[in-house]
């Protein structure tokens, strides 16, 4: 089954998403995602220069030789575009494998390891009680297991929350540039504590209770959050801090019992090794198309699972649902499954392009049984929503100097 054709689409239903299709002589297409949030032309470029010239005429069944080929062939190995660009081609390759075998991707992975897949929604609110609110409403919609981020008084916006914008774009204003976003460790703790004794007062003991810390606080700080937070019993702290320096996380973790995770920034099992090897995280939050896509993630979750390190993929709204798709089929097979970021599968704008049978009942998402990745990319109805240039935020201290956003 030769490849004949590799077409990039960039379509902007509420964000940029940067979708992949490749054709076949067998008749069979497949799709992936290679969305990079504020960088998506990059990536586009790269597969369309790059990428798509060498795989014409390649065997659309050689998923791990083209996998290798991109990857050691290219010499600059990993990288967030390149990565980016490698996991759209496998995981439209996937679907195209699960397609030409009329079975869903799970199955060509090892088949179901559960009935479905837990996922974790987001209460994201100005002020505690309008936190707290919206994470009753999840839990009465059935979810059980909620993210808490509340608007730290005193900055001018905090991660998370975006009040009365409706998306990014509107965050940013006219120019588009990156809009700047202020940080004050100690505002955020005078904070924190507060909601989470709050949360368990009003929710009580049986929802779990996550946290993204989105990387603002040196390990030091991330080690006395954990400790405030213990008595809480968060089911993971998410992004306490940067781990470019792997061995970060042994200060938190030698201080602290709350279950850590990270990853979503992640291109390649390297980033990742050491924390996992030693065991100095419980949740790794690689997303397929920021990691290599599947081929990528089922290695990386067989390397986790020995180590009683599970998968969590990241699952926010800048990755296309097609990548959701990806996760799905991950999630249902990996013996060591975590859980699942779910913010909801987009608007109606998205809903025209990406359409799925994916089913979300009780907080649990469910697959069908459709051949391959069980996504429909509409071509037509994308042209309909050109890219716009648009930046995630950057932060800056108080003081002015530069700081993680
Ligand atoms: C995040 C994302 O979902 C998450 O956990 O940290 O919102 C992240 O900020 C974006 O994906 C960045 O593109
Ligand atoms: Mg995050």
């Amino acid at each position: 089954m030769k490849i004949t054709e590799v077409k990039v689409f960039v379509c902007s239903p509420g964000r940029n998403f940067v979708t992949v299709k490749i054709f076949t002589d067998a008749g069979l297409y497949g799709v992936g995602d290679a969305t990079l949030n504020g960088r998506e032309m990059a990536v586009v470029a790269y597969l369309q220069e790059h990428v798509a010239p060498c795989l014409i005429g390649r065997n659309a069944h050689d998923i791990e030789d083209i996998w290798q080929y991109l990857y050691k062939g290219v010499y600059w190995r990993k990288g967030p575009v390149n990565m980016a660009a490698i996991a759209a081609i496998d995981m439209a390759l996937w679907d195209i494998k699960g397609k030409a075998a009329g079975l869903p991707v799970y199955q060509l992975l090892g088949g179901k390891s559960r009935k479905g897949v837990t996922l974790y929604a987001h209460a994201s609110g100005e002020t505690i009680e309008d936190t707290l609110d919206k994470a009753e409403q999840h839990i009465k919609q059935g979810f059980k297991a909620v993210r808490l981020q509340c608007a730290v008084p005193g900055l001018n916006v905090t991660y998370g929350v975006l009040g009365d914008k409706a998306d990014y774009f509107e965050l940013q204003g006219s120019r588009p540039l990156p809009p700047e976003e202020e940080w004050c460790t100690q505002k955020y703790f005078n904070m924190i504590v507060e909601l989470f004794q709050q949360a368990r007062a009003r929710l009580g003991n049986n929802v779990h209770l996550l946290h993204d810390v989105h990387s603002r606080l040196t390990p030091i700080e991330s080690a006395r959050l954990g400790k405030l937070l213990e008595p809480f019993g968060l089911f993971f702290l998410e992004d306490a801090s940067m781990a470019e320096n792997q061995d970060n996380y042994k200060v938190i973790r030698q201080h602290t019992t709350v279950p850590l995770a990270i990853g979503e920034t992640y291109n390649t099992i390297w980033d990742c090794k050491d924390l996992i090897q030693n065991q100095l995280i419980d949740y790794i939050r690689v997303a397929a198309t920021h990691a290599g896509g599947i081929t990528a993630l089922r290695r990386i979750a067989d390397f986790a699972s020995i180590y009683n390190v599970k998968i969590a993929p990241h699952g926010a709204p800048d990755l296309s649902p097609i990548c959701f798709a990806a996760h799905m089929h991950l999630n249902i097979w990996a013996p060591n499954f975590g859980i699942q970021e779910f913010v909801g599968f987009g608007n109606a704008h998205s809903a025209r392009i990406f359409k799925h049978g994916f089913e979300v009942k009780d907080g649990m998402a469910y697959l069908n049984d459709a051949p391959g990745l069980g996504i429909e990319f509409d071509e037509e109805a994308a042209q309909e929503y050109p890219y716009k240039r648009s930046y995630l935020p950057v932060s800056r201290l108080e003081d002015g100097t530069v700081w993680n956003w």
